[in-house]
């Protein structure tokens, strides 16, 4: 495999270019990182994008730190319970299924690390080894950690401001599950993720933007250890230029595409 920069595959979203289709058909291990954009065609909003993102609305330093929530609980509460309702709403698209279908399909060794705090990838049928940025359905005390069990009153209509819901155990805020930015990551996450990656064949990393750290190392530590990185994503990203192959197209289209390249002929 040429480590030249990699051209952009101008084909058809359905067409898999034939590196790929060779990468992925040879690999025995293959790990996949996702960002939002493997949730877009859901209906989840990105946070950054040429068509907007959460970000353009909201302010990620008021509304996903210790310090927004410090300052006002009921503003970030009010933003996290519209996303809870939100993605229920919503169902895994064709890349989610399809990267299910490819892990159970066997033959192939096939680990997900996401960045994304819903729950399309099991909901679709996969395993994740690891939420790198936590899980919005795992609600906890903000203050002694308790695990929050109960439902909580999710609006039908989102709020600019709503209470938290109180923890059981001390009487505190309840918070999201998620990792704020200059939060720690969840134990042991990031490590799993990157020992999937130093032992994959082949690194997929599908929809992310490759701006948020520890994760956004990732890709290039694998590459480093000879690892073949594909990129595929629509628009480019600040690791388009470090990947040995890019292929311009969408979650939803390219992965079904190419397991059903793989399924009509297997290694
Ligand atoms: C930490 C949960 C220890 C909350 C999130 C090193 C250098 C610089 C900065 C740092 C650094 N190390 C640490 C930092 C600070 C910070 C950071 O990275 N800041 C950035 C912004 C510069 N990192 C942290 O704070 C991390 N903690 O490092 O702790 C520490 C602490 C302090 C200092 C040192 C060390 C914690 C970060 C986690 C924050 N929490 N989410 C919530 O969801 O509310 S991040 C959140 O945003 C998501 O989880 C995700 O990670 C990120 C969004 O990125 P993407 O998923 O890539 O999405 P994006 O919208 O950007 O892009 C979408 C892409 O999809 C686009 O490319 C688009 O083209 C593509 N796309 C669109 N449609 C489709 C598609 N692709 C395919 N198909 C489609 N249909």
């Amino acid at each position: 495999m040429t480590n030249s920069a990699p051209q952009p595959t101008d084909v058809s979203p359905i067409e898999v270019p034939t590196a790929v289709r060779e990468a992925a058909r040879a690999a025995r291990r293959v790990t996949v990182l996702t960002g939002a954009g493997m949730s877009a065609e859901s209906g989840v909003p990105t946070f950054r994008g040429a068509k907007g993102g959460l970000w353009e609305e909201f302010d990620p330093m008021t509304l996903a730190s210790q310090r927004g929530w410090d300052a006002d609980p009921d503003l970030v509460w009010a933003w996290y319970a519209w996303r809870i309702g939100l993605v229920r709403a919503l169902e895994p698209n064709a890349g989610h299924r399809a990267l299910a279908r490819w892990a159970n399909g066997g033959g192939v060794e096939v680990r997900i690390a996401t960045q994304n705090v819903d729950d399309l990838h099991e909901r679709a049928g996969s395993e994740v080894l690891a939420h790198v940025h936590g899980d919005l359905f795992a609600l906890r005390c903000s203050v002694c950690g308790a695990p929050f069990e109960d439902e909580p009153e999710i609006p039908a209509e989102p709020v600019q401001r709503l209470e938290p819901p109180l923890c059981g155990e001390c009487g505190e805020y309840v918070r999201p599950g998620v990792v704020w930015f200059g939060g720690m990551l969840p134990e042991g996450a990031f490590d799993a993720a990157l020992d999937a990656c130093l032992d994959a064949d082949l690194v997929l990393v599908v929809g992310t933007s490759g701006i948020v750290y520890p994760f956004a190392s990732l890709p290039d530590i694998a590459r480093g250890h000879g690892v073949t990185v594909v990129e595929i994503n629509p628009e480019d990203t600040d690791l388009s230029s470090g990947v040995d192959h890019v292929w311009r197209a969408t979650a939803a289209t390219a992965l079904p595409a190419l397991v059903e390249a793989l399924e009509a002929d297997p290694a």
